[in-house]
């Protein structure tokens, strides 16, 4: 059964530069909010370099890596913990794919990104990709939350 409770998760969601900048925020968390998730920690923050290379270490030294790095640093980011019944793969599917013209209507980025042309995607959101990615990542934005 997939409905019981055992599996409420929590993912780690982050608004990108892209998605701040664009004042998206509250347009992102109505989309969280409307299909049920709920946001149970949030802040705004600038990310400091070593918390973004910790957060994205399965990608160093592939040629998109010091891209990715500063686009995350060119901006504060909306970092926020979700919870809810499945809802890292739940997020994952409101996101769309990661390339914003591959990423389906009615998605996130299928919706509001686009291909700025730029070496690193600029995708507006983060998602937490499976539980241990979602615990390994709330750790590292949110090290007090019980
Ligand atoms: P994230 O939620 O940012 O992790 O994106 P997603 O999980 O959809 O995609 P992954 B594969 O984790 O990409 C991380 C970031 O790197 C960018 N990227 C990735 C490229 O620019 N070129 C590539 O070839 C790949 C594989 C996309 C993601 N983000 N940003 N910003
Ligand atoms: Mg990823």
């Amino acid at each position: 059964d997939k409905n019981v409770a055992t599996l409420v998760e929590r993912s780690l969601v982050l608004v990108k530069p892209d998605g701040v900048k664009r004042a998206l925020t509250g347009a992102i968390i109505d989309r969280i909010e409307r299909k049920g998730m709920r946001v149970i920690a949030m802040d705004l923050r600038s990310l400091p370099r070593e918390l973004v290379e910790e957060h994205y270490a399965e990608h160093q030294g592939k040629p998109f890596f010091e891209p990715l790095v500063s686009f995350m640093l060119s901006g504060p980011v909306v970092a926020m913990v979700i919870e809810g019944h499945r809802c890292i793969e739940a997020f994952r599917t409101l996101s769309g794919a990661t390339d914003p013209v591959k990423a389906a209507p009615g998605t996130i980025r299928g919706d509001l990104a686009t291909d700025v042309g730029t070496t690193v995607v600029q995708n507006l959101v983060h998602g937490s990709d499976s539980p241990a990615s979602a615990e390994r990542e709330i750790k590292l934005f949110f090290p007090d939350l019980a």
